[in-house]
């Protein structure tokens, strides 16, 4: 299958994450998609296809255009206020302090606009976000235009993207605005189904309210795992959406038959919503020896899982999301698509 890839990602290269109360070099960095890049050629994925511009037209649909503007100047208006380090969010409005205002300075609008304080943003921080975006959107319209399948090797990821929030890793919700694009080309419905160790809050966010696209989440119990707000079993959608978000909480130490439980029932339920096309958020960092997740899944579950989600038979683009491990996060995202295509 296409691979869509943009070198852009390079752009976005933090210094710090907050961790542990230290500032250190982040888990999230430009290594990780050379990383999956490299395996995916080695295993024979090497159809790589460099995203066209495709501007910003359908993520508007999705996030608020305050939080996108603010996402497009937060660096140089950090770096105007004459401060040494990175742009870290550091002051949120929280219960009972007021929502409905956006401070004019910097420190109140990046609060505003974050749901977490890991993630820094950088000089290149936006131009990044905007080129992983158009992976996702380009692999997309590949699908969208009659291919089996795609893969977006999106950096930086999304999944943690809300309607007007960035954190854990994420700014512009890639999966999201690639659903959004099959709708826009045809689909009837879509869904999305998050794979990664941590629970999509962004994307559930996101389609919440809304009955054409079902939303399935399997990830490490947020009692005990970021983002630790969202991601409960009876969080199940709202108004239209009531009914078309699925959440899989799964306590430390799950192994491939647990996980595996649990994405059979994903996907006889976004088979029984009658799902067009099918965006797969995918972490892999579910991996038993990821540095920041707690599930035990070995190199040869991804290739077993991948061959379960061609299974399902729907037209599917896969979204690179998480996955920390650098000794085996290329080889398992490699896996998922040897799977996929072995069938
Ligand atoms: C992004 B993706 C670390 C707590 C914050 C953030 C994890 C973001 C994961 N001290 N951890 O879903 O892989
Ligand atoms: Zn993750």
């Amino acid at each position: 299958m296409r691979v869509f890839f943009s070198p852009d990602h390079q752009l976005r290269d933090a210094a710090s994450e907050l961790h542990g109360g230290l500032l250190v070099k982040p888990f999230e960095g430009p290594f990780r998609a050379e990383l999956v890049a490299a395996a995916l050629r080695e295993q024979g994925h090497g159809d790589f296809h460099e995203p066209p511009s495709h501007g910003l037209e359908t993520a508007l649909k999705l996030h608020d255009a305050g939080y996108v503007a603010f996402l497009q100047t937060a660096w140089e208006r950090w770096a105007a206020d004459g401060y040494e380090g990175e742009a870290i969010p550091s002051c949120f409005p929280v219960r009972r302090m007021v929502q409905n205002r956006v401070p004019a300075d910097i420190d109140g609008a990046l609060g505003y606009y974050a749901f977490a304080a890991e993630t820094a943003i950088t000089q290149g921080t936006w131009r990044a976000a905007v080129s992983s975006m158009d992976s996702a959107l380009a692999g997309a319209n590949h699908v969208a235009d009659g291919n089996r399948a795609a893969f977006a090797l999106c950096r930086p990821p999304g999944h943690h993207a809300s309607i007007d929030q960035f954190g854990g890793y994420c700014f512009l919700n890639n999966a999201a605005i690639a659903a959004q694009r099959l709708l826009e080309r045809g689909a009837g419905r879509v869904a999305v189904l998050d794979v990664d160790f941590h629970h999509g809050n962004g994307t559930q966010d996101i389609f919440y309210r809304r009955g054409d696209v079902f939303f399935a989440s399997i990830h490490g119990d947020p009692e005990h795992a970021f983002p630790h707000f969202l991601g409960f079993a009876d969080e199940t959608g709202e108004g239209q959406g009531e009914g078309a978000t699925a959440n899989y909480p799964l306590p430390s130490g799950t192994g491939y038959p647990q996980w595996l439980e649990a994405l059979d029932d994903a996907l006889a339920r976004i088979a029984g919503f009658g799902a067009q096309a099918l965006v797969v958020s995918l972490g892999v960092d579910t991996f038993e020896r990821d540095p920041i997740s707690f599930f035990k899944l070995t190199s040869e579950d991804f290739i077993r899982y991948g061959s379960v989600l061609a299974q399902a038979g729907l037209p599917t683009l896969f979204c690179m999301e998480g996955g920390y491990g650098v000794q085996e996060l290329g080889l398992n995202a490699a896996n998922v698509l040897t799977g996929f295509e072995q069938g």
